[in-house]
């Protein structure tokens, strides 16, 4: 990736923001402000918390400006205040957040004006202002999975994703040999994604394809719910406690699944990638099938790996930026795209939709790289190193093109399942 350009910069602010603002612009005050889920924060509060970090580095710390509401960082830090207590916190207004963000904005951008771009570690390539773009795009996200648990009609809409290909099937075979993870090099990685390092990834084979809904009902109805030789003992724990049996938003109508999707009320498609299912559920499938999940190193030599010249790349088909044809990202659809849908976003050796669909659940636990350094704030990554969260990687139909690559890395706690997760298989060689 080349460094990116002051307009560039300003057009992917910008463009955050209109994601943002239809996000929040869909619902009326009282949804806003109101919680849908106790996983979930308000959405009011996001909106204001994006703005609040966008004050604290780009006004304050690279701008060196005056705080403009330094009364209120102490409701937007998400340390002092875990989601389930933020609807009770006394936030701004929806009309007051705002005005809020919009002041903060106008102010970010004079400062991305004056400001020189090789004068600090924090601003070179325009990484803060990539940071902060890319925080409000997770925020987006997250807002999304909001928006499908909160109740009511439909308010978003969006094209369905182009159709899949059922030749997309079966496994694929990665020699084994050392590869490079994570990056020096791009601008706007995250501290975690740093820095890049050689490791040795013995020959395995992984699914071409995301688990389907189909795969998964398979598992369903051959009672794999039900038969705790498939879970590990705190997945079957989970899976009792929780009483799960099946994804988030499936439920029966005689003798078919349907799902609830962003207040649409449908049959499951089947040749979708399953989403929201947690990683009990992943390993479970996995185990039942004969396989097991990805580690984090073999699904990054999977996406990035170039057989030809043994480097890696920013994305499964190069270094080219995704367009509509290689991937599902973006919320350009409300859904995952079926398997097979995206042939030009194929790897080399013919691993489909590593990136966007679904996030993919991999073995690995959440930790810093061999070398990791803090940058800029141990808050965002290194304080969940070594925690109870596992890697997921690849983003989602609802992951910004910013906020998206081969490494980059998310993580979450095993049993969660409100995120847009899924998975996909592999297996040690024969
Ligand atoms: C990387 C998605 C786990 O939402 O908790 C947003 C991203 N960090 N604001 C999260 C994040 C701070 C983070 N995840
Ligand atoms: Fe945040």
């Amino acid at each position: 990736m080349t460094t990116p350009d002051k307009d560039l910069i300003a057009a992917e602010l910008d463009r955050a923001r209109a994601r943002t603002a239809l996000l929040t612009d869909a619902v009326d005050d009282d949804d806003l402000t109101r919680q849908h889920s106790t996983l979930m924060s308000p959405l009011v509060w996001d909106l204001a918390h994006v703005g609040n970090q966008e004050e604290l580095w780009l006004v304050r710390d690279v701008g060196g400006r005056q705080p403009i509401r330094q009364d209120i960082d102490h409701l937007y830090d998400a340390f002092k205040h875990a989601r389930r207590d933020r609807p009770t916190l006394p936030l701004l207004d929806p009309a007051e957040a705002r005005r809020y963000v919009a002041q903060v904005r106008d102010k970010a951008l004079d400062v991305l004006d004056r400001v020189r771009l090789d004068e600090r570690p924090l601003v070179a390539g325009g990484f803060a202002f990539g940071m902060i773009v890319q925080h409000e795009q997770q925020h987006d996200e997250t807002m999304l999975a909001t928006h499908q648990l909160r109740s009511g009609a439909p308010v978003l809409s969006a094209p369905p994703p182009p159709p899949g290909d059922r030749r997309v099937r079966g496994e694929a075979l990665i020699p084994g040999g050392p590869f490079t993870m994570g990056t020096d090099t791009d601008p706007w990685a995250l501290d975690n994604e740093r820095p890049a390092h050689v490791v040795d990834v013995p020959a395995f084979l992984i699914d071409v394809a995301p688990v389907s809904n189909a795969a998964y009902a398979a598992f369903i109805d051959a009672g794999g719910y039900d038969d705790p030789r498939f879970w590990s003992e705190r997945g079957w724990a989970h899976r009792q406690e929780a009483g799960l049996a099946a994804p988030m938003h499936w439920f029966r109508d005689g003798d078919s699944w349907m799902y609830r999707r962003f207040g649409h009320v449908e049959p499951v498609r089947m040749d979708e990638p399953v989403v929201h299912v947690c990683y009990f559920e992943a390993e479970a499938y996995a185990r039942w099938a004969g396989k097991r999940l990805p580690t984090e190193a073999e699904w990054e030599k999977a996406a990035r790996w170039d057989p030809a010249t043994g480097r890696s790349r920013r994305y499964p088909w190069g270094d080219e930026a995704p367009g509509p044809e290689h991937a599902n990202l973006g919320q350009r659809h409300l859904a995952p795209a079926p398997v097979g849908a995206y042939p030009a976003g194929a790897s080399p050796l013919g691993v489909h939709q590593l990136i966007g669909d679904v996030w993919e659940w991999t073995s690995t636990g959440w930790h810093g790289y061999p070398g990791f350094r803090v940058f800029p704030y141990a808050e965002y990554s290194e304080v969940f190193f070594g925690g109870d969260y596992r890697v997921l990687r690849g983003g989602s139909f609802g992951t910004d093109p910013a906020a998206c690559r081969g490494t980059f890395r998310n993580w979450d706690h095993p049993i969660r399942r409100q995120i847009f997760s899924g998975f996909r298989c592999a297996r040690d060689l024969p």
